[in-house]
């Protein structure tokens, strides 16, 4: 319910006379009363408040959408749902920024979903034509309330009756809000408390509300079908963005700037098969690729040069995948570059290997981790007399951290890091259940100014990320399809560049 303030221009005018407004207002075919079908997601989105509802009995939880940001004077971002919103009402890029979700308690125990948001306006109304923010002229038309009911099996409301429907009985009844989602509606909830004279303090108000949004987001933890199903259409989209930047490399190296150039390609196939990137494309070509989080994407793609593009598209019900590649430009590994390339290879399986359930988290860098140790060990770059279980000693060690310095792997699904708000007894510490979907994504990264790095190895840096999927009895790479070892990158390339396709 509160987009950021816009500047607005005063040098505009808008034609305001009784006859234009009565002229503007008429002569419109009337619209389509078909009912909107029920959304694929509607029944999955209720079992996910049922269980919310079940953790927090007789309390109001308030769960915004969040607003538009301006991005200068009249133009905004583009909009995106806070995630615990998406995932509860079911709507994905398409929500209405300053919608907020209400669980409303009802009184014979359970909750009563009801979506406030900013329906359509009639076309008699100055909106209709003059708001270029939310105007039907401007940026096409919005749902109804009906649609939206219908839609998702709720029910909505104008968004103007929420401040009313959060101050009823608000001292005897419990309130939470999300509050990183909206600040003004957690604002809004904060001065409903004051005026209602709750007895709990500030601060417990405060941690009550983080409990929720902490809950909110472990919930998501392991995946429904549904969910699972998106993923996939994920992963399989950004294997085509993929598959659009290896017959583009030439060009890259060609342009200048080629990063860019390579960030392009995936993001046009991002925007037409999904919603966009999930997250800034990393486009890292040379040196580059060991800045672990390259977004800059200012640098040539050159001859020679491996170039590490991690990327993913998200689709339209925000679900993103999150996939590393470490291809050569020219389409050959050098041998130095494929002795690295397969260091980082060994342990991904490694890592991989440990996805299973009954297994914990942290059991998957431990086996990643414990094969780059190795490799580094072996090939003498750990200081002098440092033995393997020294360095892998977390409390005194970790020499070989100074290679890879992330971690191997984080919860995916519609945030890239997904969950992050779980402590470390339930994420690190948590056990590995079926349909949990994480990433696996070691690396090695020897710096071009890394005067500890054989000479040889300076400049190259190496990831692999492949989304995994824990089943009954291990895992699923869902990601598999997308070419990984030496020889199948090499005969990637072959493949696409010269135009055979997949
Ligand atoms: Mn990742």
């Amino acid at each position: 319910m509160t987009s950021d303030k816009q500047v607005k221009a005063s040098h505009r005018s808008t034609p305001t006379s009784g006859e234009f407004r009565a002229f503007i207002a008429s002569g419109w075919a009337s619209r389509s009363a078909a009912p909107v079908p029920r959304a694929e997601v509607a029944d999955y989105a209720a079992r996910r408040r049922a269980v919310l509802s079940r953790r927090f009995p007789g309390e109001r939880l308030v769960i915004p959408a969040g607003g538009l940001k301006v991005r200068s004077n009249d133009t905004d971002y583009p909009f995106r749902p806070h995630t615990a919103f998406a995932y509860l009402s079911g709507l994905g890029a398409h929500s209405e920024p300053d919608s907020v979700l209400v669980m409303d308690p009802k009184p014979g125990g359970g909750h009563e979903a009801v979506l406030f948001f900013r329906p359509l306006a009639p076309r008699d109304s100055e909106e209709f034509f003059a708001d270029a923010r939310f105007g039907e002229f401007w940026v096409g038309p919005r749902p109804t309330v009906q649609d939206v009911e219908s839609q998702l099996g709720i029910s909505a409301r104008h968004i103007d009756s929420f401040p009313d429907v959060l101050a009823k009985d608000a001292g005897a009844t419990q309130v939470r809000v999300v509050r990183p989602a909206d600040g003004q509606v957690a604002h809004l909830v904060d001065q409903t408390r004051a005026q209602a004279e709750v007895s709990a303090s500030v601060a417990q108000q405060h941690e009550a509300d983080e409990e929720l949004a902490r809950y909110l987001s472990g919930m998501r933890i392991v995946k429904d079908e549904w969910e699972i199903g998106e993923m996939r259409r994920a992963i399989a989209a950004t294997h085509q963005g993929f598959e659009a930047i290896i017959p583009g490399l030439p060009e890259a190296v060609r342009k200048g700037r080629g990063e860019r150039w390579v960030e392009g390609l995936f993001g046009l196939y991002a925007r037409h098969e999904g919603n966009g990137v999930g997250y800034e494309s990393i486009c890292a070509s040379g040196d580059h690729a060991n800045t672990i989080h390259w977004t800059r994407n200012t640098g040539q793609v050159r001859e020679g040069d491996l170039i590490l593009v991690d990327a993913g598209v998200e689709v339209d019900s925000l679900y993103t995948a999150d996939i590393t590649r470490t291809l050569p430009v020219t389409g050959r590994f050098t041998e130095v570059q494929r002795k690295i390339y397969e260091a980082v290879l060994e342990a991904q399986e490694a890592g991989m290997a440990a996805v299973k359930p009954g297994n914990k988290f942290s059991d998957i860098h431990a086996a990643a981790n414990r094969v780059i140790a190795q490799r580094l060990h072996d090939w003498g770059l750990l200081p002098d007399g440092v033995t393997l279980e020294q360095t892998l000693d977390p409390e005194h060690g970790a020499w070989h951290r100074r290679w890879m310095v992330h971690g191997t792997s984080h919860h995916l699904g519609m945030d890239v890091h997904d969950c992050q708000l779980l402590l470390r007894q339930e994420y690190m510490d948590g056990e590995l259940r079926p349909g949990m979907i994480l990433t696996v994504e070691p690396g090695l990264y020897f710096k071009a100014d890394d005067l500890l790095a054989p000479e040889e190895f300076r400049g190259i840096g190496v990831r692999i990320e492949d989304n995994v999927l824990v089943t009954e009895d291990g895992h699923e790479n869902l990601s598999s399809a997308m070419p990984r070892t030496v020889d199948d990158v090499e005969a990637w390339i072959d493949r696409v560049q010269s135009g055979a396709g997949a």
